[in-house]
């Protein structure tokens, strides 16, 4: 073994067949289907894409070639035309989905509004017309800092179909990050809301912008939404509401044709150090990616309900609440608000009382229905829901246990998606229906991935062994370059492997060729010369009674090179004492070997995370060493977390 390998320790062998009931109804039916169109996928990709291009978008001009692969630059369909607004919306109109639900939403106050593929193109349609007199379209930047309500996917929609390049800032981010992703990218217009229901209370959403927009000379306008009806600021000559703006305009619009290469979208994505990075997405490979892994990942049917909780100002909202779902013509249900308010069971009571049948959600929301409580899930029935989803992080057999047992009561099968911003799509996952799972692993490469796991100098490492994870070919769906900054794309994923895009991912593959990611390389621990993934840890850790999360960090140790130290949340009523400290260090060394014994274990009341549930080891690590956070934190969810971690010290 060389220094550099990953040592793997996971011992999970429960799999889980799917039912001969799942498999009869499944969009892929069959092992030997996913043999061939996988085969077929990587050995002629090009037969394949072009197939699924011509069968899945609507072309307003055919593309002439397939893939040109310049690594690490990719053109994908060139030569072709399309409107992305037109492929979620008009292509609906007049078919028998035109009065379909596209979106029902759930205000987190209670407000229900469905809206339909007609009226919603209708929406997205005058908010086109807004663009235009404002002379906003093809290749000016978008701003969109605004609630989960409809409006956000209007707003994303308009863009697509007027040619703007969006770029959505997550409604949680401070005025400081705001204003940095304007200036990156320099947007002209901004949309945003006057505020939005968290927790009972009004995110001021528009008051923030205000400040953002203090020092951001390229915003001409601002259309600002009213949902909250809480007091704002309207800047004369800058400012206007959303709904003077589209009185009025036509609800018709003709939409025009893009290049296929033509930029979709930028999405801010936080580096470990430095400025976040501006990930751009282009259109037709990006949608074709979106929609093909959504029809066969959710196993998506005409009669479906779906819910991802997944916030749209995350890529899992941009692909997977609104292009690849709308693109497929599905009923998207979507929230606005936190998933404790009133109470912890509101997503139980919202899937019984819409009847949600599809539901994607991310590891640590996860982790927190099960600290609190089965009870609040217990007190419904869930008989809607006929598959799962999982996504953010590494599951740990644990959590994918419980996911199985209490919400998918044995029946659902769940799907653990490996994905990134960068990728566009998902890449890693079981096909429901087909793949036999196993808790904790994303399983099998989808459709045109080829994924390795490689030692330092790119060799692929032995089954069962730790490695880096890389993506050997290009997919469609794959980012272009850094907004801006293509010096630093070609640093960042194609510079470790000359060519082949590193995923920045620990991962190993067991002996049946499954996927399993033990965390960000990054974050890797070395303890005694063993390199060891935090997820392995974490996981052995959780899967204590008493733990509900855990996160794993080295600290800098003269003997060992690291001492492991370990931060624990306890389950809701159990108490942190010194004895349990024990209880756990023994515990996890009879999990996965002495060698990863914790050193020390601290209990924490919450542990930072980013605003999409992962946890930031990096801070975690500061932390350890007894050291001040000096990091960029802007992407955190919550500082007093930090500051109480720090205070503990
Ligand atoms: C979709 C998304 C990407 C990183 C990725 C991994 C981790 C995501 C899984 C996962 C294990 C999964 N985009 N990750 N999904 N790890 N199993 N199913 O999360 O850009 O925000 O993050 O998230 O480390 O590199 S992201």
């Amino acid at each position: 073994m060389t220094d550099q390998s990953i040592t793997s320790v996971s011992r999970e062998s429960r799999a889980f067949k799917p039912s001969a009931e799942f498999k009869a109804q499944a969009n892929l039916g069959s092992e030997a289907t996913y043999k061939r169109l996988y085969a077929e996928s990587v050995n002629s990709p090009e037969k394949f894409w072009s197939r699924q291009a011509k069968e899945l978008l609507v072309w307003r001009k055919p593309f002439r070639s397939v893939v040109k692969w310049n690594a690490p630059h990719a053109e994908w369909f060139g030569g072709g035309m399309l409107n992305v607004a037109e492929n979620c919306l008009d292509r609906h109109l007049g078919t028998a989905r035109e009065n379909k639900a596209a979106l029902i939403f759930e205000g987190e106050p209670g407000d229900v509004r469905t809206i339909t593929y007609k009226q919603l193109h209708f929406h997205v349609c005058r908010l086109a017309h807004v663009f235009e007199n404002l002379n906003v379209g093809k290749g000016d930047r978008v701003a969109i800092y605004m609630p989960m309500v409809p409006e956000a996917v209007v707003a994303m929609l308009a863009c697509a179909r007027v040619g703007a390049i969006h770029t959505v800032v997550f409604g949680g981010f401070s005025s400081e990050s705001l204003k940095d992703r304007i200036n990156d990218c320099g947007a002209k217009l901004v949309i945003t809301a006057d505020g939005g229901w968290r927790r009972g209370k009004v995110v001021e959403l528009k008051k923030t912008v205000d400040e953002a927009l203090e020092h951001t000379p390229s915003v001409q306008t601002v259309l600002v939404l009213r949902r909250c009806k809480n007091e704002i600021n309207m800047q004369e000559g800058r400012d206007i509401w959303w709904h003077e703006a589209w009185e009025g305009a036509p609800n018709h619009h003709k939409a025009k044709a893009f290049p296929s290469e033509h930029p979709l979208f930028i999405l801010y994505t936080s580096g470990s150090t430095g400025k976040p990075k501006g990930v751009l997405h282009t259109s037709a490979g990006y949608l074709l990616g979106c929609k093909l892994s959504s029809q066969y990942v959710f196993d998506l049917k005409e009669s479906d309900l779906y819910f991802c909780s997944a916030d749209i100002g995350w890529i899992t909202g941009h692909s997977y609440v609104v292009y690849g779902l709308l693109s497929n013509g599905a009923t998207v249900f979507l929230y606005e608000g936190a998933p404790n308010e009133p109470g912890p069971d509101r997503f139980w009571r919202m899937i019984d009382r819409h009847g949600i049948t599809i539901f994607y959600t991310a590891p640590t929301a996860i982790r927190a229905f099960m600290r609190w409580g089965d009870n609040y899930v217990l007190s419904h029935q869930l008989s809607s829901l006929r598959l799962l989803g999982s996504v953010g992080e590494p599951i740990n057999p644990e959590a994918w246990m419980w996911y199985h047992r209490m919400i998918g009561k044995k029946r659902c099968p769940i799907v653990d998606t490996w994905w990134q911003t960068e990728t566009g799509s998902i890449m890693i996952t079981p096909l429901p229906g087909v793949t036999t799972c196993k808790p904790g692993s994303a399983t099998r490469p989808f459709f045109g991935v080829v994924p390795k796991v490689v030692d330092e100098k790119g060799k692929e490492v032995p089954k069962g062994q730790g490695g880096k994870l890389v993506i050997t070919k290009p997919w469609p769906s794959m980012l272009r370059t850094l907004w801006g900054d293509d010096r630093r794309y070609q640093q960042t994923y194609f510079s470790e492997y000359p060519g082949i895009y590193f995923t920045g991912d620990g991962a190993r593959q067991d002996k049946d060729g499954y996927f399993w990611i033990v965390g960000r390389i990054d974050d890797v621990l070395n303890i005694s010369g063993h390199r060891l993934g935090t997820a392995e840890v974490e996981s052995a850790l959780v899967a204590h009674p008493a733990v509900a999360e855990a996160a794993a960090v080295g600290r800098p140790d003269d003997l060992k090179g690291q001492s492991l130290v370990c931060f624990v949340t306890l389950k809701s009523g159990i108490e942190a004492t010194e004895d349990l400290k024990q209880k756990l260090r023994a515990h996890v060394a009879k999990e996965i070997g002495a060698l990863a014994r914790p050193d020390s274990i601290r209990f924490a009341a919450a542990l930072p995370k980013t605003r999409s549930g992962k946890i930031m080891r990096r801070i975690l690590k500061e932390i350890a060493v007894g050291g001040e956070v000096k990091g960029d934190t802007t992407t955190l969810e919550d500082f007093t977390v930090v500051a109480t971690l720090q205070a503990e010290d």
